[in-house]
């Protein structure tokens, strides 16, 4: 008979064994081009087909190849656009669940090839891929598994369709950066519905581009964030255990992907897609339905300064042209941020740390906020008062991300005037707070057991009204 003593000295093993496997987690680290996917934080979607000239956001994959006929398609103008915004990269729809191909692929009839546009000569995936390299942007594509219209679809025969396309597109028109694996999946036009093979679609990737990384809800390299509104979790761990689950209906609960697995054992960090307007396609009636600069801003907070990568879509219009209205928001963002992050308080300030949490007596380290890692509790101290209502955190993941609780401390003249707390930074943590007038502050990492490798530390004053309260 288990007697309560029995028992509770049970649970006291069971705790000390669990809180011992948990001393024991290692976090996991990004492969070298998930590191430099981090490190691209910004870039533009652009979702372009049928459906921006029939007014739908899903297509039946029946629309006449006729009705793609941009009068003045121009990638140059994408990119430009992209440039100004500081997005780093495009990803194209070129293939969404319609089917269609922005490219003339030799798996399909179903093609630019067979459209109006240029007389059947035109190329999207060529035209963008080389405006993108000669403005420096990274080149992504997005290719919906889910096809509509494809004869072979819900056949083992889409398979190797499937697959065949993912190599005209990184032979042709390669590199590429980015590839997005689209988790919606329903009927094919026979009503069936695919089986796919992922482990066949990743060999492909592995032997023709091994340095794409792939997005799908569950990688293999990046996660999707759980929602399409552009809001990555408050923690956010770089973390997934994505073993026993699938891509589309068997995906992970939302809110995992939304926040990660804390101690998860695959590093695969979450991308916030979020659409410019309320649409993916172009819809001339959501014209006046743009995020503002301030929306977009907020969304940066909740995306970027959270430790993720934001993905924002900017639709071409049935000219095949950026519209002026989206790209006054997109500069108007911009703006924002060059205005806000232009100006790093704490760079004139004077660092202390110390190597053990015992240790009291700070030393200083180099002042230009670009220290090394290994940085525990620290002290940030400004040469005289200072108002400020935001700091910049980031931890060197490629050691992994370690910091699991942090604290902190506003100080003015050595009186301690208020703290806020936080769980997980990441690439990046972005913290906004009432504005505060302090010679001081402290960062206590709490939870991190000396692991910790904060790489950077920063603090602005912002626009008022740009905080996120
Ligand atoms: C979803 C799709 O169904 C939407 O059309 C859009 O492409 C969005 C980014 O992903 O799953």
């Amino acid at each position: 008979m288990i007697t309560m003593k029995k028992f509770c000295l049970g649970i006291v093993v069971l705790l000390a064994i669990s809180s011992a496997a948990q001393d024991n987690y290692k976090s996991p680290v990004p492969s070298k081009k998930q590191q430099a996917w981090h490190e691209t934080e910004f870039y533009l979607f652009m979702h372009f087909g049928p459906n921006t000239f029939t007014d739908k956001e899903w297509g039946t994959g029946t629309e006449p190849e006729a009705i793609f006929n941009p009068t003045q398609l121009d990638c140059k103008q994408w990119c430009s656009t992209a440039k100004a915004a500081g997005a780093k990269g495009i990803i194209i729809t070129a293939k969404h669940h319609d089917g269609f191909c922005l490219w003339p692929s030799n798996f399909s009839t179903h093609t630019v090839r067979e459209s109006k546009w240029k007389d059947g000569k035109g190329d999207v995936l060529k035209e963008l891929s080389q405006a993108c390299r000669e403005a420096g942007l990274k080149f992504g594509v997005y290719l919906s598994p889910w096809d509509r219209n494809h004869p072979d679809y819900g056949t083992d025969k889409y398979n190797t369709v499937f697959a065949g396309m993912m190599k005209e597109i990184f032979l042709n028109y390669g590199p590429i950066w980015e590839m997005w694996w689209d988790g919606a999946n329903g009927e094919g036009p026979n009503g069936k519905i695919q089986e796919y093979d992922w482990k066949r679609y990743e060999n492909i990737v592995k032997q023709y581009s091994p340095n794409t990384v792939v997005f799908s809800d569950i990688g293999p390299d990046i996660r999707w964030v759980g929602n399409e509104n552009g809001i990555a979790g408050d923690p956010n761990w770089n973390f997934l255990d994505p073993d026993g689950f699938k891509r589309g209906e068997g995906a992970p609960p939302t809110d995992t992907l939304n926040q990660g697995n804390y101690r998860g054992r695959r590093w695969m960090p979450a991308e916030c897609d979020v659409s410019i307007r309320p649409g993916w396609f172009w819809h001339a009636n959501e014209d006046d339905k743009i995020k503002t600069p301030r929306q977009l801003f907020d969304i940066y907070l909740k995306s970027v300064g959270r430790g993720a990568n934001l993905l924002l879509n900017v639709p071409p219009d049935s000219r095949g042209l950026i519209s002026d209205k989206d790209i006054v928001a997109l500069t108007g963002f911009k703006k924002l941020r060059d205005e806000s992050f232009g100006n790093n308080l704490a760079n004139d300030a004077k660092m202390y740390y110390q190597f053990a949490p015992q240790d009291v007596s700070f030393q200083t380290v180099d002042s230009n906020g670009a220290f090394g890692a290994n940085l525990q509790n620290f002290m940030v101290e400004f040469p005289q008062k200072t108002k400020i209502n935001c700091i910049v955190l980031k931890e060197a993941i490629r050691f992994g991300q370690t910091v699991r609780k942090f604290r902190i401390v506003f100080y003015k003249e050595n009186k301690s005037v208020g703290e806020i707390k936080g769980t997980s930074i990441g690439r990046k943590r972005i913290l906004t707070f009432p504005e505060k007038n302090i010679n001081s502050f402290k960062v206590f990492l709490e939870d991190a057991r000396g692991r910790d490798n904060i790489s950077n530390v920063a603090a602005y004053l912002i626009d008022d009204k740009l905080v996120e309260k």
